[in-house]
Parts: C-alpha cells; structure tokens; sequence
C-alpha cells in the first residue's frame, strides 16, 4: 500500500539545541542556557546543578547552538529543497517572556517566529510547533521552583494564549510538551536511594505539566478550532529479555511507567487504573483535585506523536555480569539480535513498527512519528561532499517500517526526522553527534565557521519525498 497522499514529510529541531542567539532581542536566560556540555550536564538538566549561573570553566551550547536565529532563511531553503511538507520547531518561552512573569509579551520574540513561519509559507511548509520542549526561563526555574510549584501552570498558560492567538490561522499543527514522559524515565535511571528522593518532586511536576498541558488544549480549541494539539511521547520500546514470565511483567510495569502513564492521561483524559500502585511504589501523594481531574478529562489530544530511536530488553533478575546497554533515556540489557549505533543505541527499525501498532491499537487516533534518525560522526572529504551511508541505512529500515505499519492500519499522518540540521545533542550536548542531511561546521569546543553543507542524505531524502516514500 502505498503512503497517504498528504503525508507530512519533514524533518525537526529544538529551539535550545538550534537558535543560540541566547542574548538577543529582549530574550530571557533560560535553563536550557546554562545546562553544560560534559559530565555536569545531567545534574543541571535535572534541576540538581549548583551552578545557577554560566561560569568560565563549562562551555554552554545552548548559547549559540547552530544559530539558527541567524541562519533560518538559509536553512529553510534547505529544507525546502529537500521537499519537506513539514518542519518541527519548537518557540523558547524566554523568547516571548523573557522572565514569564511580564504582562505583556516581547515583540521582538514574537517577531522572530513570524519571520520563520513566513519563510515557511513561501515554500508552502507547514509549522509542526513544540510549545515546550524543556525551555523554561530561568527566572521561573530559580524563585518559584519551576514545574514542581502550580504556579507555573498559570504562567505557562499566559505564554501559550500569546502564541495561539498571535499566530491563529498560521500554525494549524502543535505539541504542548516534548517528551513529556522523560521526566519518569530520568527517575527510572537514577540508584533507587536517589530515585526515592526524587519521586514526590517528579510525579509533582509531572502533574502540574499534565495539567498545564490539558488547559491549553482546550484554550487552543477555544482561540481556533481548527488547531491540531498533540501530545508527545519519548517511546522507549522495550521488551522481556526473555519467555520468563518474571521478564514479562518487568516489562509491563517498565512500560505502564515510562511509556503509557503520561500518554493515558493525555488521550483519555484520566489517570489509568495502575497510576496508584506506582505512587505506592515510590512513596507518593499527590494533590489531585476533582478540578484537576475534570480538567484532564476535557483537556485531550487530537493526535498522538512520539519520538523513536531504539529499544530495550527488561529483565526481573540480576543483571551483574551482563553486558549493559543504554539508549535515548533507557537502560537495559544488550540484545543480542540487534546492532548498535557508535553512542551505544540499538538500531531496531521492526520495533518502530511494533511500536506504531502498540500505540494505535491503545488509543485509535492519528499518529506521528516526530523524531527517527541515527546520531553519528560524519567526516567531510576535501571537497567538502559527506558520504553518510549508515545515516541513509537506518533511515531506510525506518521508513519501510513505517510503510509497513500503515499496511497494518495504522493512520500514521507524518514523519519528521530528528536534527533535519545538524545541532547539538540534548544528552550530551556535543555537536559532534550529528542526525542531520545538513552538516554544520561546528565542533564539540564551539569552533567552526557554521557553514552548511549538503550530506549524500540529503539528495537521498528529497529523492524518498518526491516519491512519496516509494523510491527508498
Ligand atoms: C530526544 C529529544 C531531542 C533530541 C533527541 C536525540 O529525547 O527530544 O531533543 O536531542 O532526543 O538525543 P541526542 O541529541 O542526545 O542524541
């Protein structure tokens, strides 16, 4: 079968990993600018870092990421040409309120995004826009405690009305929060004293995010009814690692946890029947009122999206011994059936498919696949041609999964590869670790001239597009 006529081809960034520009007309510093590359990266993205404030000794990507901010007609022609139906970008909060506690919005954030969806709209692109995808301005972060106080709700909720009602009729397509389940999946990694610490303050804020998430959903209706508001999921596949029915149940528990807590809530508009069995589990009380959950209940998704990289094998014995493995926030077992990329991730293109019919068969609404692809080291030969043959390798299987998948019947409307463009990683935030067709000249140290070049991907992917996924 082949794909939907108006399949959204596209590709997708992040606005702290792509627009650097950090300090520029009127916006705030946000978390995001002062999460350090290297080894104190996670204590800062978890809210654990000391450091509140850039020093001299860390280098802060976010601050200048690819520059975007400068480079965006140049890129868009890019994506243009490659044919993307779609482009995945998501607005930094700090842009717009550079504190989130302003009255009123900054013009000049606000102008920086018309500029992109204009650019946009000349090579008929449609925006696929992220209202969150872990930008928070630092203001909120440092006095009111970020997510773990309800107050932010209030202020997200004043920034997401400025966006829908500026740019009604513009952006038809949005997500209200990237990887919104990520925070459970950081909880899952951490040793179990820390964890256990953790875990009021994690399913906390994980409320407040589900709740800010479902109030905007409606506000978004109500601004246009012809929004189109998702919810995305960070889908950690996993498996048993083995018949053992032990495993099996792992698994599920993994799964109810990391993969279908957040997205239950988000689809069906109530918390599922397992949500106390995990609060029990990790010590947990949570203030849920009869108001938040008619709030949840009325505040659902018209579409379900998902990020999609690699799988996990789960298992309830011992793993001392075995070889360990990590993926995009999971950690597990190593599958000796599958191949792994240089960051250690395993490629499995079938469990994209397994995957899709997992969420369709829960939740029977439209599905995206927004962000797929395989982060490498790329090398630029002298005449400044990259030969990214493992890059076009995965994205094929991928793709074919896919097809195969809405062979299944599954009503999958888009695809947006992760880092259409070269930028930086979020785990690591190296630059070295490139998904895109694009190569940006910029290393690990910030070095480089930003130039863009065309990888042999990008020739590929226009060629897949223009085919409408026939010609792989
Ligand atoms: C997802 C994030 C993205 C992106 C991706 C790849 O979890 O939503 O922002 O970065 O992971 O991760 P990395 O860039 O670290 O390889």
């Amino acid at each position: 079968m082949s794909l939907p006529e108006n399949f959204l081809w596209g590709g997708a960034t992040a606005a702290n990993q792509c627009e650097g520009a950090y300090n520029v007309d009127g916006r705030g510093l946000a978390n995001v600018d002062i999460c350090p590359a290297g080894k104190d990266r996670f204590k800062v993205l978890l809210g654990h870092g000391e450091t509140l404030e850039p020093d001299t000794e860390h280098i802060y990507p976010a601050m200048e990421g690819i520059d975007f901010y400068h480079h965006y007609k140049e890129d868009i022609r890019m994506f243009a040409e490659m044919g993307f139906k779609v482009f995945r970008m998501s607005i930094d909060w700090s842009r717009i309120y550079p504190t989130g506690m302003e009255e009123e919005p900054n013009r000049q954030g606000l102008e920086f995004y018309w500029n992109i969806f204009r650019e946009l709209k000349k090579y008929n692109i449609e925006p696929l826009v992220t209202i969150w995808h872990g930008e928070t301005p630092l203001y909120i972060e440092n006095e009111l405690l970020g997510w773990a106080n309800r107050k932010t709700i209030e202020l997200f909720k004043k920034y997401a009305r400025t966006l829908f009602e500026e740019y009604k009729g513009v952006v038809h397509y949005w997500l209200t929060f990237n990887e919104i389940n990520n925070a459970l999946m950081f909880l899952n990694l951490l040793p179990t004293e820390s964890a256990a610490n953790d875990a009021q303050r994690t399913f906390t804020l994980l409320h407040h995010r589900l709740l800010a998430s479902a109030e905007i959903v409606q506000m978004g209706h109500a601004i246009d009814p012809e929004n189109k508001i998702g919810c995305m999921i960070c889908y950690g596949e996993s498996y048993p690692a083995t018949c053992n029915p032990k495993d099996v149940i792992a698994d599920m528990e993994l799964k109810q946890m990391q993969q279908f807590y957040c997205s239950d809530v988000q689809v069906r508009g109530v918390y599922p029947s397992y949500s106390n069995r995990i609060w029990e589990k990790y010590g947990v009380q949570l203030d849920v009122t009869a108001e938040d959950r008619a709030v949840l209940k009325a505040g659902t998704v018209d579409f379900y999206s998902f990020s999609y990289y690699c799988t996990s094998l789960v298992t309830a014995e011992d793993t001392e011994g075995k070889e360990k493995v990590k993926g995009n926030f999971t950690a597990g077992i190593r599958n000796p059936y599958l191949e792994y990329s240089k960051w250690g991730w395993a490629i499995d293109a079938d469990g994209l498919r397994f995957s899709l019919n997992e969420i369709y068969d829960r939740y029977g609404i439209p599905v995206m696949v927004v962000e797929n692809g395989l982060g490498a080291a790329d090398t630029v030969e002298t005449d400044d041609s990259i030969h990214d043959d493992y890059r076009i390798d995965y994205l094929r299987k991928h793709i074919t999964a896919l097809r195969e998948a809405i062979n299944d019947g599954v009503d999958l409307i888009g695809y947006t590869t992760w880092g259409c463009i070269d930028e930086v990683s979020m785990v690591t935030g190296e630059m070295k670790k490139r998904y895109g067709f694009i190569y940006v000249d910029r290393d690990n140290e910030g070095s480089g001239t930003l130039k863009r070049l065309k990888k042999d991907s990008f020739y590929w992917y226009k060629k897949v597009i223009a085919s409408n996924g026939e010609n792989l």
